[in-house]
């Protein structure tokens, strides 16, 4: 590997086979794979210019096969707990990580169990789960508390779990880091995320670090964590009781990897920034709008609060700069445009639509 600028180890597709000299896998581990990873890295000059800064990318992990980068880590955890023998997984989840375990699992030939605070989950997520198969179980309560019954079923029964305090969910997760720095050749100036249970945030700094330490890579970004204003602990130095946002992926007060996440942030000499559900729907927008880029509205948290740093000075307009959109608009669409929202239905006639559109006719 030595004189080679990337750590690509292998032209097969998927985590395991790409990235398997950064990775937990050993010949036992069997070669797991849904081709996730490898997403799209891509420029986006009319965001930059919404957003202020003169070189943005987006990392578009809404083209996983689940529509989300958890597919990243659990198609590592999911092949250590088939590794182990396990039969069964488990994780609690505010849907994302539910749809990707139960579909991992359902490749593996598994099972998936799936913990869901009722009544807060995106349905696309939930029949995503399903249709791969879970055993999903709804809890009354929020994500946080789902997540405590996890943990103790899965310390007391014979469950894996698959939340992102098992640390191969975070070794997958930081593939991500490393294929930003093998197409842009090096670090990021500033890489902004959204962050609800920290994991995320916790394995791309994982991730820089390990690159440059490998000799891949001369710098470390800046991390910003978005956080939904009504959800983040992480601002405001304490738990959050009951966390509130339309963004619901990441309404958790109570964040899992809380002392990593920190870490990030202040060891990359970045912060926690806090944006209202309205600047997380203006950014959600401008994504699509702007770049034909459609992620779902708590993936666009990462964008917010880097527009709002900007805004603020923290960040330079001359920093090279990514975003990741963490999963797919098709997930929770619930706050997008329909047709409802647009003028009155016309006469279905040629005549009618054109007057309509003001079209210039051929000549
Ligand atoms: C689209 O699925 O916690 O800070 O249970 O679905 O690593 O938690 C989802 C989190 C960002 C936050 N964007 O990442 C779950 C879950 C999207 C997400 C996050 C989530 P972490």
């Amino acid at each position: 590997m030595t004189g080679s600028t990337r750590g690509v180890t292998s032209d097969e597709r998927g985590v395991l086979a790409r990235y398997a000299s950064f990775l937990p896998v050993t010949p036992a581990t069997p070669r797991l794979s849904l081709q996730e990873g490898d997403t799209p890295l891509i420029a986006v000059p009319r965001l930059a210019a919404w957003v202020g800064v003169s070189e943005l990318f987006v990392k578009f992990e809404g083209m996983n096969p689940t529509g989300s980068f958890k597919d990243r880590g659990m198609v590592v955890a999911v092949a250590k707990a088939v590794e182990r023998g396990a039969r069964t997984i488990m994780c609690a989840s505010t849907g994302n990580t539910a749809a990707s375990a139960a579909a991992y699992a359902a490749r593996a030939g598994i099972t998936a169990v799936v913990l869901l605070p009722r009544g807060k989950v995106a349905g696309a997520k939930v029949s995503q789960a399903l249709a791969y198969g879970a055993r999903a179980i709804a809890l009354d309560t929020g994500f946080d508390a789902a997540l405590d019954v996890a943990r103790g079923l899965t310390a007391r029964y014979m469950v894996e779990l698959v939340n992102s305090v098992n640390p191969h969910r975070i070794a997958g997760q930081a593939t991500a880091a490393y294929e930003i720095c093998d197409i842009l050749g090096d670090a990021p100036d500033v890489l902004a995320l959204p962050v609800g249970n920290g994991g995320n945030i916790s394995a791309y700094w994982a991730g820089f670090r390990r690159y440059r330490e490998a000799g891949y890579t001369t710098s470390l970004p800046v991390i910003l964590g978005g956080q939904a204003a009504g959800a983040a602990p992480l601002v405001l130095g304490h738990p959050v009781e009951s966390p509130d946002t339309i963004a619901s992926a990441i309404r958790i007060g109570r964040p899992a990897s809380w002392e990593t996440a920190v870490a990030a942030a202040t060891e990359s000499h970045g912060e926690f920034r806090a944006v209202t559900d309205a600047q997380i729907l203006e950014a959600y927008r401008e994504v699509a709008r702007r770049e034909g880029i459609f992620c779902e509205p708590s993936s666009a948290a990462g964008v917010a609060a880097l527009r709002d740093s900007v805004a603020a000075g923290r960040t330079s307009a001359d920093a090279t700069c990514v975003c990741v959109c963490t999963g797919h608009g098709l997930k929770d669409a619930q706050f997008a445009p329909g047709l409802d929202d647009q003028a009155a239905p016309l006469p279905a006639t040629v005549e009618a639509v054109a007057a309509a559109l003001g079209l210039a006719e051929r000549s």
